[in-house]
């Protein structure tokens, strides 16, 4: 690793070289494109992201759960740069190539179920949850959707619809598409509801106000992401895919955000031994690079018309070529083992903070993939302001965090698997740190 696997702040944060590309960012950037954190990154690695001003800043957050095998990991670089300077684009349905369909290959291998399954590529989340409709609309010839409450599926007209958050995803921008509905999530912190109990809450709404004899699909995130990194009560997911199967509902788990071994598992939906019929993956598939897939039934799969599916750049050659070596990191490294190490030892730095800051009013996730929710001390009303606040102070000190939430109030934890042990506990000081100047 070239890259000083180290914190160091050398000018305040964002540097004058920030400022500065600040100003034209201002100038040329639409200003509806935030920014979490304002410094420019000129190289990135192992756990570190160095700024244009020379700052290495510790990542907790892997570009939104992207970068699992590292920022430019070994093999994907490798095999970018051998792509690149073989060929860039054809477009796969005008004269194919292997990478589309060894992705494919790979999907249909590591996605869970040993059924018959096949996949179709495409640039982004979004696009693959709009397929995955799209499939299960034509298999099943029902129009409904079914989502849950603070789901986030992405910011197309359809996944807006889908996506429950208003601002900043929705505000303005309807009409939404139709055929979409909402069903209560289960969220143990704040309806203390069994995973049965909370699935038959959310099966009757889904009956009594849609019927599943018009039901295409119901489409969940196995872990929630934006919302709040919400874990379901146990036997949540595995009664709604049962019920789903036994109503002709096309069971669909968006593992856009948890997938490629982010919980500890290839696929979060491996924890229960849920098999989904459909899995729409992104992010961590390709260590960076834009591709996306849905995978699933045969059947259900090739239910779609010749030319009813595909795209000018869906499973390009290059993104298909860093999606081999991010798959190819992830089983030589074992980092779905790695994800779980990552998580022992948050869960433990996030256990340590809770027991003496009672804003922490939860702590979950599995994996890599942990968050904690901050509330007013013995109640669950939302503090979005301390959160505000700690992360600020974080950024400051040189540690990347995010929040989520609908109610903002939710630090989520999503560092690369090729983060050393060391620089995970200092950045976790820094967390600490920022809780206490904060109280
Ligand atoms: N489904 C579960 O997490 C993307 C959104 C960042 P795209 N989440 C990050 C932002 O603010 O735009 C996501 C997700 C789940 C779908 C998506 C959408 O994936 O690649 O951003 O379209």
């Amino acid at each position: 690793m070239s890259i000083a696997q180290e914190r160091r702040l050398v000018t305040a944060i964002p540097g004058p070289g920030s400022q500065e590309r600040l100003d034209r960012k201002k100038a040329h950037v639409a200003d509806g494109v935030g920014t979490t954190l304002p410094v420019f990154i000129v190289e990135a690695g192992g756990g570190v992201l160095v700024d244009v001003d020379g700052n290495h800043l510790i990542d907790l957050g892997s570009g939104i759960a992207v970068v699992s095998v590292g920022n430019a990991a070994p093999a994907v670089v490798r095999n970018v740069q051998e792509q690149v300077a073989a060929f860039t684009h054809t477009c796969f349905m005008v004269t194919p190539y292997d990478g589309y369909v060894d992705v494919c290959a790979a999907l249909a291998e590591l996605t869970p179920g040993d059924h018959a399954k096949k996949s179709a590529l495409f640039n982004s989340g979004a696009e693959a949850v709009e397929n995955a409709v799209k499939i299960a609309r034509v298999a099943t010839g029902k129009d409904a959707v079914a989502v849950f409450d603070h789901a986030y599926h992405g910011r197309t007209n359809l996944t807006m619809a889908m996506t429950a958050k208003n601002m900043p995803y929705k505000n303005g921008f309807g009409p939404f598409a139709g055929e979409v509905y909402r069903a209560p999530m289960s969220y143990p912190l704040r309806d203390g509801l069994t995973g049965e109990q909370a699935a038959a809450r959310a099966i009757d709404v889904i009956e009594k106000q849609v019927g599943a004899a018009n039901l295409a699909c119901v489409v969940i995130e196995p872990i929630q992401g934006e919302g709040g990194f919400v874990v379901p009560a146990p036997g949540f997911l595995p009664a709604l895919a049962a019920w789903a199967r036994d109503n002709g509902v096309v069971f669909i788990a968006d593992e856009i955000q948890t997938g490629f071994c982010r919980t500890g598992d290839w696929f979060a939906s491996d924890d229960e031994g849920v098999v989904p019929d459909l899995v729409t993956t992104a992010k961590g598939i390709a260590g960076g690079l834009p591709l996306a897939g849905v995978t699933g039934r045969a059947d259900l799969m090739d239910s779609v018309h010749v030319g009813g599916l595909g795209g000018t750049y869906g499973g390009n050659p290059v993104a298909c070529a860093a999606a081999l070596g991010a798959i190819e990191e992830m089983r030589e490294g074992a980092l779905d083992e790695r994800a779980r190490e990552i998580g022992t030892i948050m869960a433990t730095r996030l256990g340590e903070l809770a027991a003496v800051h009672d804003v922490i009013a939860d702590i979950r996730g599995r994996g890599a993939m942990m968050a904690i929710e901050l509330c007013r001390p013995g109640t669950t009303e939302p503090d979005a302001a301390r959160t505000a606040a700690v992360a600020a102070h974080c950024h400051q000190q040189g540690v990347v965090v995010l929040t989520c939430g609908t109610w903002g109030n939710v630090f989520r934890f999503l560092p690369p698997l090729s983060i050393s042990d060391e620089l995970l506990q200092e950045a976790f000081d820094v967390v600490a740190e920022a809780f206490s100047a904060t109280a």
